[in-house]
């Protein structure tokens, strides 16, 4: 379970910036301004660098697609800098996030949503920017690969303590 329920309702999701836009000052500094002007909370945030195994492993869905071996590559490049991982909370955290997303392909971004983050900074179908979770399973499941020190239904716990203690 990634919601919590009482007057609010907040859902987690996971949301990573692509190495290339973390690499390019301007574009990380915008996405970040981006997050916290659709209030979403930052429950954490960090920086990390991916070996092949931790590419092939989150990516083993797509494992044998045409573009699976250039995806991993990119996503575990040492040179391209580090990725950078949030776990963001707000109402309906897991929609919002993929629709300020955008489509997966930029060429699609362009057209059918052209303010959306891959369609402003997408390069390529590869370089798209953004990852973001596609289900509250999905966020759960991703938040422990990322944050495995992070236990959801705790924070979660501690959110409702906190909720109901100033209401
Ligand atoms: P999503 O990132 O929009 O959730 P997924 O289908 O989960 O899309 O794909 C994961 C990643 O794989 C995408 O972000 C993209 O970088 C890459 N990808 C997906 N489909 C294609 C494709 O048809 N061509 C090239 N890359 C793709």
């Amino acid at each position: 379970m990634t919601t919590l329920r009482c007057e609010r309702v907040l859902q987690l999701t996971l949301a990573v910036i692509k190495p290339d836009a973390v690499a390019h000052p301007l574009i990380l500094e915008t996405l970040h301004q981006k997050i916290l002007e659709n209030n979403f909370i930052v429950v954490r945030k960090k920086d990390l660098w991916w070996r092949r195994k931790d590419s092939e492993s989150f990516y083993a869905e797509h494992s044998g697609r045409f573009f699976y071996q250039r995806l991993v590559e990119f996503m575990s490049r040492q040179v391209c800098g580090p990725m950078r991982a949030y776990i963001l909370a707000r109402e309906d955290a897991v929609a919002h996030w993929r629709e300020l997303m955008g489509p997966t392909k930029v060429y699609r971004a362009r057209y059918t949503a052209p303010n959306s983050v891959r369609a402003l900074y997408g390069l390529t179908d590869t370089r798209n920017t953004t990852h973001g979770s596609d289900s509250a399973e999905s966020a759960k499941r991703e938040i422990a690969f990322f944050f495995p020190e992070f236990s959801v239904q705790q924070w979660l716990d501690k959110e409702e303590q906190r909720f109901r203690a100033g209401h």
